[in-house]
């Protein structure tokens, strides 16, 4: 490949797997414990702010439980993008930190951070590890209850889109790993990164939903083929 044009690679839960954080959709996923109608909508939240702080402030209390760490997926891809000397974005829709602490640098987290909060009254957002149902009060604006998770939920515009559209028109390589293909605009970003004449290939446990639409495809855990792939 031609070390001049651009990869993009795109992660979901699956990369997360390995290291102890449930995906979404698997059998013993987060929505085949909770309806996601109950908890990842605005409406939700509209209807019942604490069911919706309780559910993110359990999962966030559980990422930041010692024993879940980066794993060799997390780490390849870091080690990747600092020897590959052409443009890089690495696109997540996981709202855990573990390509932060992996060392990634050119990172976009279109789904949110569950370690970051925002307030609805002054627009703060920032690092909040705190639990957000005891209605603590902004660390900008004093003002409390007005604090929600900084994670993006059905029917809203995920983040740093125009960032993401540019690096995929200009993309000669689209990786997408561990990603069902069901949620959309990320499932559409195949599509994209094809019509820029991007090469497509998919790494995932196995055939996603969108797998015909990749040139293609490695199969088996993240922690083996995302190291096998990259190395
Ligand atoms: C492994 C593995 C291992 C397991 N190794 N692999 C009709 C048509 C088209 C669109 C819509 C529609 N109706 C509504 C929409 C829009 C809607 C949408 O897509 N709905 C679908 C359900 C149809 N989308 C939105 O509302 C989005 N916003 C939007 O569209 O704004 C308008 C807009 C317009 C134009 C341009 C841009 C925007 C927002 C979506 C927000 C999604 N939010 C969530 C929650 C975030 C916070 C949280 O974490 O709680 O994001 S939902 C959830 O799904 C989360 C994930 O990021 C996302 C994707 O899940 P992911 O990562 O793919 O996980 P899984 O579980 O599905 O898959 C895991 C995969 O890993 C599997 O394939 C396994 O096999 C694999 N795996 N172990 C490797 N060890």
């Amino acid at each position: 490949m031609d070390r001049n044009s651009g990869i993009v690679v795109l992660t979901g839960a699956g990369i997360s797997r390995e290291s102890g954080l449930h995906t979404f959709r698997d059998a013993d996923g987060i929505w085949a414990k909770v309806r996601l109608e109950d908890v990842a909508t605005p409406e939700a939240f509209a209807r019942d702010p604490d069911r919706v702080q309780a559910f993110y402030d359990a999962r966030r209390r559980g990422l930041m439980d010692p024993a879940i760490q980066p794993n060799a997926a997390h780490r390849a891809l870091a080690a990747f993008e600092s020897r590959w000397p052409g443009p890089f974005l690495l696109v997540t829709q996981n709202i855990d930190d573990l390509h932060d602490r992996a060392g990634s640098k050119s990172l976009v987290h279109m789904h949110g951070e569950l370690l970051k909060a925002r307030c609805l009254h002054c627009r703060w957002v920032g690092v909040h590890r705190g639990d957000l149902a005891s209605h603590p009060p902004c660390p900008n604006c004093g003002i409390p209850t007005t604090l929600r998770p900084h994670v993006v939920w059905f029917g809203e515009m995920p983040l740093e889109m125009e960032r993401i559209t540019h690096a995929l028109s200009t993309c000669g390589l689209f990786i997408s790993i561990g990603t069902s293909g069901n949620v959309y605009p990320a499932a559409n970003f195949v599509a994209e990164a094809r019509t820029a004449g991007a090469l497509t290939v998919e790494l995932n446990l196995e055939e996603s939903a969108g797998a015909a639409h990749f040139h293609d495809g490695e199969y088996g855990p993240a922690t083996t083929v995302v190291p096998d792939y990259l190395d």
